[in-house]
């Protein structure tokens, strides 16, 4: 018998599995393309939320006051324990950590485009907590129903600490709007600044999108990108005008028939330089990363010599 009529039911099972909304978990057959699918989403993903500590961390020691530096301290350890929950996610899979580092490193796998934008002010700190975490809820809220279990699982617990970062943020834009006219306009230079790059975080088009149709098909993604970015301006936009800040959109319009919000095109020029190691930040953004790794080299050593010690088998802490 072929392979190709071997894998004939299998692949048939398995789609009838993922039809019925079964949980696929990690011992269970998988279509080799469904795992490696999942390796590079889960993977970008755990990039983004360690890679995303940067921006912030830039902050932590310039805080304005205690009170917001424990704040933001927490919210960025929170993204890194995220990074650790998603790599986990991605080892289930059959890849290990130092292979997942590696192709960061290498640029192999991809991070989200946002965290190549610099953070030149306090009010930064506000607009990442606000619309980055806001557009990571929107996309990780459908996440929560992806059909690989332990993806699953690890969005129930990020979506819950997301949604304290959200309101960490926009807290600091709504205090920034009740202050002076310099601080007012620190908040709405902020929004200028990360505004399109916001819109960016939920990909191309659906219609450009490369992976969306198979990733649709076997449930890995619930809801397309066009489709949770409409769902994210609704919102943000609300919360914008509720505390007095301009969208930096002038083809902004609410459209009573559609009942959303019709928003400008984004520079998909831009979009495609920064995925493409090109933005403002990606190669500062690897440095330090790289760097970090290589500095914590003996942490990895010295668990592994303990472990080896205990007799039991050395956990992967790349
Ligand atoms: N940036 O065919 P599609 C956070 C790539 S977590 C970079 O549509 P897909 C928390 C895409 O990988 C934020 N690359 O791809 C936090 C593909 O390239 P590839 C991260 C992008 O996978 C807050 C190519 O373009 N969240 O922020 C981007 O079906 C604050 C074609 O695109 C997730 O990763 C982009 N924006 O849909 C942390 C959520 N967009 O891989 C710190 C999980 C697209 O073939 C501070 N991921 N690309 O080389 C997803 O939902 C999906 O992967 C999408 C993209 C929606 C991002």
């Amino acid at each position: 018998m072929s392979d190709k009529v071997v894998s004939m039911p299998n692949e048939e099972r398995f789609q009838a599995r993922i039809d019925a909304e079964e949980k696929i978990e990690p011992k269970d057959w998988m279509p080799e393309k469904y795992r490696q699918n999942l390796i590079r989403q889960i993977s970008q993903h755990a990039h983004s939320e360690v890679i995303g500590e940067q921006p912030e961390g830039n902050w932590i020691t310039r805080a304005p006051s205690l009170e917001r530096k424990a704040i933001l301290l927490a919210k960025v350890q929170d993204e890194a324990g995220h990074g650790l929950y998603l790599y986990a996610a991605a080892e289930t899979l059959g890849i290990t950590r130092e292979e997942l580092i590696e192709r960061l490193h290498t640029g192999a796998s991809k991070y989200a485009s946002i965290f190549n934008y610099p953070s030149l002010t306090w009010a930064d700190v506000g607009a990442i907590g606000w619309l980055v975490d806001s557009a990571a809820i929107v996309n990780q809220v459908s996440l929560q129903n992806t059909s690989y279990g332990p993806y699953a699982r690890a969005m129930v617990r990020i979506c819950k600490e997301e949604s304290f970062h959200q309101r960490q943020g926009y807290n600091i834009m709504m205090t920034l709007m009740q202050g002076n006219e310099q601080q007012r306009a620190m908040a709405q230079d902020a929004l200028n600044r990360w505004w399109w790059p916001s819109l960016m975080m939920f990909g191309p088009h659906d219609g450009e999108s490369a992976h969306s149709a198979q990733s649709m098909k076997w449930k890995i993604k619930r809801r397309s990108n066009d489709d949770l970015r409409q769902q994210y301006v609704d919102q943000a936009v609300q919360q914008a005008l509720a505390i007095g800040l301009e969208v930096p959109d002038p083809d902004l319009v609410w459209n009573e028939s559609r009942g959303h919000y019709d928003f400008g095109e984004i520079d998909w020029a831009e979009f495609e330089r920064v995925i493409n190691g090109n933005g403002p930040c990606n190669r500062q953004r690897l440095a330090h990363h790289v760097k970090a790794h290589e500095e914590g080299a003996w942490v990895r050593e010295a668990m592994a010599a303990y472990d080896a010690k205990r007799g039991k088998p050395t956990v992967d802490v790349a």
